[in-house]
């Protein structure tokens, strides 16, 4: 301990040197009255930040927003990037040391991923007579569930088709980082599936260029912080794995959200686009503060070659919804993931076919595209499209597999099989499954959901 702070105390003294002698600090981007210890703390907080602030210029800050907390209610769309779902196993984790005394021979785990560390939990239905769903969570990590709340379900009767019990809000204290408690409801669906609900937001308003903008934050990964930045490669179009921003672009009151990305509910970026002017935010840990600088980023090419492309792109440079019949458009520099692309190609005899990655899981950003960098006056060049390669994969959920089929493109984006000629669908592929004695054991059609 003794050495881990000798170490702090010497670079705290090595950076107050540095600027008294050289004053690398007074003529920079706004760390006036700062001193050595707050910018050194804010650059190991924020890594991002300082890589960001070499790609853009940052203004002085030009509005403050104050934001409050706010329930979310149930199925509101605010909470989207908040919706973390995971399958359950039968298989009891090695660090679990014990079983609640009512539990049958068959719970289900799950185990969440929160400041970095695996939270184990179980569900089941207790044997005792009153049969109720119940669920616990080793929250202390100690292996033991016998020192730990119990959380009864409530069904949630709406869901028809399955059997959806709902826990909580449950409660997590946060190891080291400061923050609160984060509480969160625990859905489960038939046994099989986790998923976790933000059970409230942080909402307020900004006025940029004389204009209110009804703004909003969602901690959706659940460290008690608001200030968590998309930092590509992102687990899929659902779950970026960081914080979400939304912002009421079009002042009808309402966030406006479509499908994952197109929409004023966006994964959070450390710059963001509000009519065509580029703002830096400063977010407050605990979210209820939020500064604006105006930023001026530099800006590089992106060239998927002479193709016709719709193109959603991700970034820690605002995310961008894009079309080019030549396949070229010009980026704020930063790091991006494509969420989603629609390729135009034309056959030899004058057909068009549209090739969607849409409904391919990992889609776009299943290859290079998932993850890729746009540097100041360069051009980042990546093939696509034709010619494909047929790609299939197999995934076991218990007694249940599922078959998937998708065309690769040369950057190993996924494409569905099922494209359109001349604006109609052609037919989806069919599949024939034959055992080892050569019968047809079952055929059928894909279906892409
Ligand atoms: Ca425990
Ligand atoms: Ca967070
Ligand atoms: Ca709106």
């Amino acid at each position: 301990m003794i050495a881990v702070g000798a170490a702090v105390l010497f670079a705290v003294l090595a950076v107050a040197e540095a600027g008294s002698t050289r004053k690398p600090y007074s003529s920079a981007q706004n760390q006036k009255g700062q001193t050595p210890y707050d910018i050194l703390r804010k650059a190991k907080q924020e890594p991002q930040s300082a890589k960001t602030r070499e790609n853009a210029e940052i203004g002085p800050i030009v509005a403050k927003a104050r934001l409050r907390p706010t329930p979310i209610p149930r199925g509101q769309a605010i909470g989207y990037f908040a919706r973390q779902q995971q399958g359950t196993t039968l298989v009891k984790p090695p660090e679990l040391r014990d079983v609640p005394a009512d539990a049958p021979p068959d719970p289900v785990y799950f185990a969440l991923e929160i400041d970095d560390r695996k939270v184990h939990g179980i569900v089941y239905r207790s044997t005792h007579r009153t049969k109720k769903a119940k669920l616990r969570l080793d929250t202390d990590g100690d292996g033991l569930l016998s020192n730990e709340r119990e959380y009864i379900g409530t069904w949630l009767s709406i869901f028809r088709l399955s059997r959806v019990y709902e826990f909580g809000p449950v409660s997590i204290k946060h190891t080291g980082n400061g923050s609160r408690a984060s509480r969160f409801y625990i859905g489960c669906n038939d046994g099989k599936w986790i998923i976790l609900y933000a059970t409230h937001y942080r909402e307020g308003q900004v006025k940029l260029d004389g204009r209110p903008y009804k703004i909003a934050l969602v901690d959706c990964n659940y460290n008690g912080r608001y200030n968590d930045v998309l930092a590509p490669p992102v687990k899929s179009s659902r779950e970026p794995e960081c914080d979400s921003i939304a912002i009421d672009l079009n002042g009808n009151s309402k966030f406006d959200f479509d499908r994952p990305g197109a929409s004023e509910l966006m994964p959070l970026s450390r710059l963001v686009k509000v009519n065509e002017s580029y703002y830096q935010l400063d977010i407050a840990d605990d979210g209820q503060l939020v500064e604006f600088r105006r930023a001026k980023p530099a800006f590089g090419t992106l060239d998927l070659g002479d193709e016709s492309v719709n193109i959603r792109l991700w970034s820690d440079a605002g995310h961008q919804q894009l079309f080019s019949s030549k396949g070229k458009w010009r980026l704020p520099a930063g790091k991006y993931s494509a969420v989603e692309l629609k390729l135009t190609e034309t056959d030899s005899t004058g057909n068009r076919w549209l090739f969607d990655t849409e409904k391919a899981r990992g889609g776009a950003g299943a290859g290079e595209l998932g993850a890729f960098e746009v540097r100041p006056d360069e051009t980042t060049i990546f093939k696509i499209g034709p010619p494909f390669q047929a790609k299939t994969s197999m995934e076991k959920h218990g007694r249940d597999a599922r078959i998937a089929f998708y065309l690769e493109g040369q950057a190993g984006e996924l494409y569905v099989p099922g494209a359109k000629k001349n604006g109609k669908d052609i037919p989806k592929p069919q599949f024939q499954l034959v055992s080892a004695t050569g019968q047809t054991v079952h055929s059928g059609q894909f279906e892409f959901t």
